[in-house]
């Protein structure tokens, strides 16, 4: 996360955005980068236009009818509810189409925004990296074959100087508990979680009583098509399977400050990256 001397520089980048003439609704207000300093997340209401969300929508829509490009499917996970193998009925349900970015030119100019990029500058400093290794895909989770994500914090199995990364999630349909919304523990990004109250595959143990007190804390995070919500990549959060008979759909990427590098030889070093700001 931007150290004091960042935040200053940020503030000092924002505050000549401000004259340059970026308007207050291409920034947080005050009240909501300290809930986001405290809490690990953010929601932005209606962020997105509405045009960027519809063109996304037919991205998405496209690419999963014609299992387009590079995507993850249900079976690949072997997540609670998912089909057991590829072959099994369900198998080639697409969960993740990878690599947005190259799906089309929209997502590019969507993340060149000042109302995304300065909100970004202002938690991450003035110069924004979007590493192309991790998320920088649309998740999907269709009716009638989806699966149930345990409560993990995304820096499990990303290597960076820091854990300090900012993902943003946006909505293109609506988000809640009927369909698998995503569901944030409120302040888990301050500390690393202890090796002995994950599992194998690094999920929070829902089994033991000392988790109990963080699992109380459980939020949902109900959202409605444009809405975003900017989370701490190491804020623990989970999702149910989709209950419902519509597909849900949300955009997913995350950003780092130029100084916090990808570590040489790791999976995070393995993609190319993109200097946004
Ligand atoms: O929609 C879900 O099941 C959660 C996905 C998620 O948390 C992740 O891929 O990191």
């Amino acid at each position: 996360m931007a150290t004091n001397t960042q935040k200053a520089t940020a503030a000092g980048s924002v505050e000549s955005e401000l004259a340059a003439g970026a308007t207050a609704c291409e920034q947080f207000s005050e009240q909501e980068r300290s809930f986001f300093v405290d809490n690990g997340y953010v929601i932005q209401r209606g962020l997105i236009p509405v045009d960027y969300v519809q063109q996304m929508r037919r991205i998405t829509e496209r690419d999963v009818a014609g299992h387009l490009g590079d995507n993850e499917y249900e079976a690949d996970l072997h997540y609670p509810g998912a089909p057991a193998s590829l072959e099994s009925e369900g198998g080639r349900t697409i969960r993740r189409l990878r690599q947005a970015i190259s799906r089309d030119p929209i997502f590019l100019r969507l993340l060149k925004e000042p109302f995304l990029l300065q909100r970004l500058c202002q938690l991450l400093g003035p110069h924004v990296v979007m590493p192309l290794a991790h998320h920088n895909c649309i998740m999907t989770k269709q009716p009638r074959f989806s699966s149930d994500t345990g409560w993990h914090q995304d820096t499990r199995y990303w290597s960076f100087s820091t854990g300090d990364l900012v993902n943003i999630w946006i909505a293109l349909g609506p988000e809640n508990l009927h369909n698998g919304c995503l569901q944030v523990l409120p302040g888990t990004h301050q500390a690393a979680a202890s090796r002995e109250r994950l599992d194998e595959a690094l999920f929070l143990r829902t089994d033991l009583p000392e988790n109990a007190p963080l699992l109380a804390r459980a939020t949902p995070v109900e959202l409605e098509p444009g809405d975003v919500l900017f989370f701490h990549a190491r804020c623990f959060h989970a999702a149910t399977r989709n209950f419902s008979s519509q597909t849900k759909q949300s955009v997913v990427f995350t950003f780092r400050s130029i100084e916090n590098a990808p570590l040489p030889g790791s999976r995070s070093a393995a993609w190319p990256e993109l200097l946004l700001s």
